[in-house]
């Protein structure tokens, strides 16, 4: 599998450092997952009609804190795209510094074209059959593509009925029920804080500030990142959906950053109608994204050729391994989904610490320590990314930090 291929290849080097690792079995062990749950999720329409999803819960690894990872609704969902975003997730977790271990599920479910309505009844049929597989020690779920706060909300609330506990079970909750400040923008801001290192550290007066930046996707994570992007001095030229990219000139105002929440809101899934709304900005239909594999050799070389000189995927394996290559190639600025997005899961387990407190910090706070927690990924990177000519291959350096911690942890637990 490409997740696992990508890992290997590039932690072989400091792998074969530790025959105590090889010993032990450890790929083996971390390439199938500690169990899955496949379930079927039973709901009725608003026309009365009985529909049937399939549910999963991938529980990847445990080694170094309680599996942690996001739940999706898409209708391209399945077990084995599931997989490899747990795989992920164990070594993007590690990489955060924080006692979280991987999982990820998710269902089939489309919440496109859904009504109010029809997500409470799906995402309370689907946690009568999870909740029996989670818990604030145990795993905890969030948000991925398809789900936010809403239906977090209505997740949280079936499993504290079926449980009568209310516990920190999900991240993601509402800012009034055990929600921490800063979550929904966690995601795109911690990755142009990523960003920014990236600059800092290739040049010391380089910034992001008067640059022209260009965003794949419209939902949560672009809109953090588009928020964070504007509000550093950069221009947002453009973002884009499943129908197509929006190509904004002007750059972001207040007005169309809160509009990208509202186009998010309505479950139609397109961003044709920015361009409706605000009509210095053009609508172009045809390429998708931000999906695994958005991006091919062929994208990444036009990019290149268009003078592109800093990449950060953003989304889990947006990058098909021919791009990343012609990046690298191209000695370009590159770091992967795994050290870039990991803001979101960190501020998470952000949510999981003031939670057990039974207490929140203010937003100032939480920033800071995502702020901190970057900058760390960002080192980790750097300390095991860099080559003997100075590049920083950040695929490689966030691939080996991220499997050190959990080689350790897996090897002092035993063979269990
Ligand atoms: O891909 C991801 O890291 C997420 N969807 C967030 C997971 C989390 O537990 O916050």
């Amino acid at each position: 599998h490409q997740a696992v291929e990508e890992v290997l290849s590039t932690i072989e080097e400091e792998y074969n450092k530790h025959p105590e690792f090889e010993k032990a079995n450890l790929i083996e062990r971390l390439c199938i997952p500690d169990r899955v749950y496949q379930f079927r999720v039973t709901w009725m329409d608003d026309k009365g009609q009985i529909q049937t999803n399939m549910g999963y819960r991938v529980q990847h690894n445990n080694v170094i804190g309680p599996y942690k990872g996001g739940i999706r609704f898409h209708s391209s969902v399945n077990l084995s795209i599931l997989k490899f975003l747990a795989f992920e997730q164990t070594f993007k977790n590690s990489l955060t510094t924080l006692p979280m271990g991987g999982g990820k599920g998710g269902s089939d479910f489309s919440p496109r074209g859904k009504s109010d309505a029809e997500i409470m009844r799906f995402c309370q049929a689907f946690m009568l059959e999870l909740n029996r597989h989670i818990g604030p020690d145990t795993d905890v779920p969030a948000g991925d593509i398809g789900v936010g706060g809403r239906e977090v909300g209505y997740m949280f609330g079936m499993y504290k009925k079926l449980t009568h506990e209310f516990s920190g079970v999900f991240t993601g909750k509402g800012l009034e029920f055990g929600g921490s400040l800063i979550r929904p923008e966690a995601t795109g801001f911690g990755a142009v804080y990523f960003l920014q290192h990236m600059l800092h550290n290739h040049q010391a007066d380089l910034d992001i500030k008067g640059k022209t930046v260009a965003v794949s996707g419209f939902g949560n994570v672009s809109w953090g990142a588009c928020v964070k992007a504007t509000e550093l001095g950069a221009k947002v030229v453009a973002i884009s959906g499943p129908d197509g990219v929006i190509y904004n000139p002007n750059g972001m105002t207040k007005e169309k950053l809160d509009y990208m929440l509202e186009l998010r809101a309505t479950c139609n899934d397109v961003v044709a109608p920015f361009a409706e709304k605000f009509p210095d900005a053009t609508f172009i239909p045809g390429k998708t994204c931000a999906f695994q594999n958005e991006m091919s050799k062929e994208d990444a070389e036009e990019l290149i050729a268009n003078g592109t000189w800093c990449c950060v995927e953003v989304s889990n394996m947006g990058c098909q391994p021919g791009a990343i290559e012609a990046f690298q190639k191209a000695r370009i600025l590159f770091a992967p989904g795994k050290a870039v997005n990991a803001g979101g899961v960190a501020t998470s387990g952000l949510e999981m610490t003031q939670n057990a407190m039974h207490l929140s910090w203010t937003a100032k706070e939480v920033d800071e320590k995502l702020h901190g927690i970057m900058d760390a990924i960002h080192a980790s990177c750097v300390k095991y990314g860099t080559q003997e000519d100075g590049y920083i291959n950040y695929v490689k350096g966030a691939n080996i930090a991220g499997f050190m911690k959990v080689a350790e942890a897996m090897l002092a637990q035993g063979i269990i």
